[in-house]
Formats: structure tokens, sequence, C-alpha cells
């Protein structure tokens, strides 16, 4: 592989265009209007304007972006995260072309889109799958009667759903009918495809998902887990590896099963296998995601290795390099997403300017951004600013890291989600572990940021204070006349 189009924007284009380079690898940006002086445009070899900034008219466009990958004789696409990564067809047409899809085949991506046909084909293999109905729900009699077994609360999903979207939780036999249809109409105009089943809701539970990795040979392994929990309305906020909670032996176990359902879809790549997490420490296959996360750094950080590199081998065909048993979990990472939202309006974006856009440095510090200081945030897309990731030797030390990194990433013009990371690494219950996909809702409060920016302004004040009386004593000592003197001649004191 020669030349690699990378087919997104913003920080996961620069990081997959990064990992291109260090493999030797020539790479070709793509971008929309809006984004023409974007850091991934500039980092390219070569690049492509595909149209105006809607992603429809722009990031979309499959068959814009598969003409110019012939025209510039490119023989690798990497689609990134979100727009077309999990297109099947793009995939199709990809390969078709005769460019190699960096990404699982079109089948994979097909069975694991279908939540019912995911289930169903896990289920050939020992993974614990949540009680429910295993086939689309045509007769709503027979599912009451199904949800009564299992018992109440139930959850309805839309099998074309996934990630949050298109559940429904029922809380009693009396709301089911009425609830089963407004979930068909839903799914019907949300998708396409009216087809829902119902699973018991498991309650208070933690989101744990497993990194693989799955070369064409059928060697995959797994590069444990990462602990997701930490989100509000199924946006993740902050990421960590390995999980507080799992001991090595339930380790081993989750990411077995993890292996299997990749192996059930002959799955090609780096994939993630998302469980649930029980109270009892008991675990449900929830569902399969067909990309390159968000989050993948930091099972990057804790395994040392390059997941963009690795989807590039795998593509080319060769055989993973190392097998499970090569793979140690060194130290703990934690990412936190910096939104371009308001945490104290219940997550509202914000738009606008990075006046100021002043980014923390130093031991085990890593930034995945797409930004410069100056640069608008467009309304376009998706309102990540960047992934703040620390790595250290353990959970304690990296929470440290990730406080100090805060304290020096400086943003100013965009309301952004820097001091509700801060709250978090604060928490009681975060420090100790002990939270679940609750934790937003059962703990946080708009005005606990109010006390982070008090404590801010306290620590500034004192230190102003401290900067003002160390000047003013040192000018007595040096009798220099003029103020403008003394901060020149005091400043390193700073
Ligand atoms: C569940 C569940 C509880 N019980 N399914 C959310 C995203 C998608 N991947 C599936 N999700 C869930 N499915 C059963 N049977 C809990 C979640 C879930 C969740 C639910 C409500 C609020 C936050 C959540 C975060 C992660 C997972």
């Amino acid at each position: 592989m020669e030349k690699v189009l990378v087919a997104n924007r913003g920080e996961i284009a620069l990081r997959i265009i990064r990992s291109l380079k260090e493999m030797g690898i020539r790479t070709v940006a793509v971008y929309s209007e809006v984004d023409r002086d974007a850091p991934h445009v500039k980092a390219a070899d070569e690049a492509v304007l595909l149209g105006p900034a809607p992603s429809k008219d722009s990031y979309l466009r499959g068959d814009k972006i598969l003409a110019a990958s012939k025209k510039l004789g490119v023989d690798g696409i990497h689609p990134g995260f979100g727009f077309l990564s999990e297109n099947s067809a793009f995939a199709n047409q990809v390969e078709a072309s005769g460019i190699t899809f960096i990404g699982p085949s079109a089948h994979a991506m097909e069975i694991m889109g279908d939540k019912l046909a995911a289930k169903e084909a896990v289920s050939k293999y020992n993974t614990p799958l949540v009680p429910g109905t295993e086939e689309a729900i045509s007769d709503i009699a027979a599912a009451k009667e199904r949800a009564k077994e299992i018992g109440f609360p139930i959850l309805i999903k839309a099998s074309a759903g996934g990630g949050g979207k298109g559940m429904r939780i029922v809380e009693n036999e009396e709301e089911f009918e009425d609830q089963m249809n407004r979930a068909i109409s839903e799914a019907v105009s949300a998708f396409g495809d009216g087809s829902v089943f119902i699973e018991k809701y498991v309650l208070g539970p933690r989101h744990i998902e497993i990194q693989l990795l799955a070369d064409k040979h059928g060697n995959i392994v797994y590069l444990f887990e990462r602990e997701c929990s930490i989100q509000r309305r199924h946006q993740k906020v902050i990421e960590e590896a390995p999980s507080a909670v799992l001991t090595p032996a339930l380790r081993k176990k989750m990411g077995e099963d993890a292996v299997n359902v990749a192996r059930a879809c002959d799955y090609v790549g780096a994939g993630t296998v998302e469980f649930l997490l029980d109270a009892n420490m008991d675990y449900y296959f929830l569902e399969m995601n067909t990309r390159l996360q968000v989050e993948h750094p930091v099972s990057e950080l804790i395994s040392g290795i390059d997941l963009v590199k690795e989807q590039v081998k795998v593509a080319r065909g060769e055989k993973l390099s190392f097998t499970q048993d090569d793979l140690k979990i060194n130290g703990h990472a934690i990412e936190l997403r910096v939104y371009a939202e308001d945490p104290q309006n219940n997550f509202l974006p914000d738009i606008g300017k990075l006046e100021i856009y002043q980014k923390p440095e130093g031991p085990g510090v890593r930034i995945d951004d797409g930004f410069e200081e100056g640069m608008q945030i467009p309304i376009y897309y998706d309102p990540m600013i960047s992934k703040l990731i620390v790595h250290a030797e353990n959970r304690e030390a990296a929470i440290g890291r990730m406080k100090r990194a805060i304290k020096e990433y400086h943003i100013k013009g965009v309301k952004n989600t820097l001091a509700f990371g801060s709250y978090v690494m604060n928490h009681e219950a975060f420090v100790s572990g002990n939270f679940d996909t609750g934790f937003v809702k059962d703990h946080f409060k708009p005005e606990d940021l109010n006390k982070e920016c008090e404590k801010e302004i306290e620590v500034a004040a004192l230190l102003a204070g401290h900067i003002f009386r160390s000047s003013s004593d040192k000018a007595e000592e040096n009798n220099t006349p003029t103020k403008e003197n003394n901060w020149k001649k005091n400043r390193r004191i700073v």
C-alpha cells in the first residue's frame, strides 16, 4: 500500500495521517469548504475538496471520494469513524474499484449493524446475552407475555439502532402496548426498518468494551478493556483502561468471549465488543462496533500497540506480529473528551473561535486534536475539540496526571468540558472506582462546576498575591524606580 486516502476530518484524520506517514505511506486528505485551512489538510501530501460544509455534501459523498481516489492512484481508503466508516455499500464500492477498504468486510458490518442478526450470530458461541426476544416482534400480545416472563422494567430496542438510538424503557405491563407501537413507528421513521425486540433492562450497568484486532488469517487478539461508563445521553466523556473493577480472570473471560464475537462474523481489522457489566459482575454482550473508536488511544497507551498501523497491516494481508500471550497491560490511561459544550447548561453545544488554545505538555500526556489557536469550531460536525489522554504507572497516578494536564490546558472563546473533567477526577465515586453509567445523572449538578471554578479562582488569587508580594519585595531590595523595570527584573521568579 503506497498511497492512502483518509475519508474523514479533524482529530481522527490527523491521527491516521500521522501513523501512515510513519509507515512511509503517502497520504491524501479530503475536506469541505469550511475545513480548507484545517490541520488535517495541511498534514497530508495531497488534499481534495469535496464540497460545501454539510456532511451530506462533503464527507458523506462516497462517490466523490471514490472518484478522487481513482484519479490520484490511491490504493487504500481509511474511513476513520462516523461518516462512511460503517457504510457497507461504500466498503463494497471501494473494494469493487480495486482499492483496499481499511476496515472490516461489508458482511461483518451488515451482521453487526443489525442488532438481532448480531445476537443470533453471537448465540452460536457461549457469549452471555441479555434475556429477551430472539426475533423481531410481530405479535405484540405474545411479546407482552414474554415481557412478563422476563420481568419489568424491560427495554425495547430497534434492530437497526445502536449506541442508544431507538431505545425505550417500559416500566410496567400497562404501558407495554403503547410503548411498543411508538417504538415501531419511531424505528420505521428513523431507520426505515420497524424491527424491534425486547430485553430485560439491566439496572445500573457499567459499560465495558473490549478492543480487538483480527487479521485475514484467523488470528484474533483482545487488547483488554475500556471502561466507558462516564457518559451522558449516550455520549461518552471519560474513558479509561484498564477498568478499575475487572479481575484478571474476568478480563480473560470477557476478552475470550469478545474474540468469539469477532469470529462469529469473520471479523478483520480493529473492532470493539461492548458489554454491560452489572453489580453482580455478570456481563452481557450488547453490540459490536465495526470501526476504530474515538477512545482507542487509551488501549494504545496500555498495550503499546498503534491500532492504525495494525489496521493498515492487516488490510495489506499481513499476519498479526504478536499473540495474546505477548500482550500485557502497562500502567493506566484515561481520556477526557474536550467538547465545545457548556456543562453548566445541559451540555449545550457552543460555537465560536478558539481565542486562546494552549495545550498541556510533559510526561505521559497525549493530545489528539485537529484545531489550532484562532480557528473557528464549525457548527456542521461533532463538537469535539480534542481528546486529552494521559498515561501513568497506575490509576492513582493517571488521575493525578489528568488533573495536572487539565490545569495546564487553556481554552478561551468556546465553552468546553475541561472543568467537568476536573470535577470527575476529584469525585469520590470516580476515584474509588464505584460508579456506573448513571454517574452523571446521579452525581453531577451544574453548580458543582462553580465550586471547581471557585477553587481555581482562589488558587489564582493566592498566586497573584504571592507574585505581587515577591515582586514588590524584590523591587524594594533592588531599589528600582518603575513598575515596568520591576516586572522585567522579576519576571523569572514567576
Ligand atoms: C442496555 C442497557 C440496559 N439493559 N440494554 C446504551 C447504548 C447501547 N449500546 C445499549 N445501551 C444500553 N443497553 C439492556 N438490556 C443499558 C444501556 C446503556 C445505557 C442505558 C441508559 C443510560 C446510559 C447507558 C449507557 C450505556 C449503556
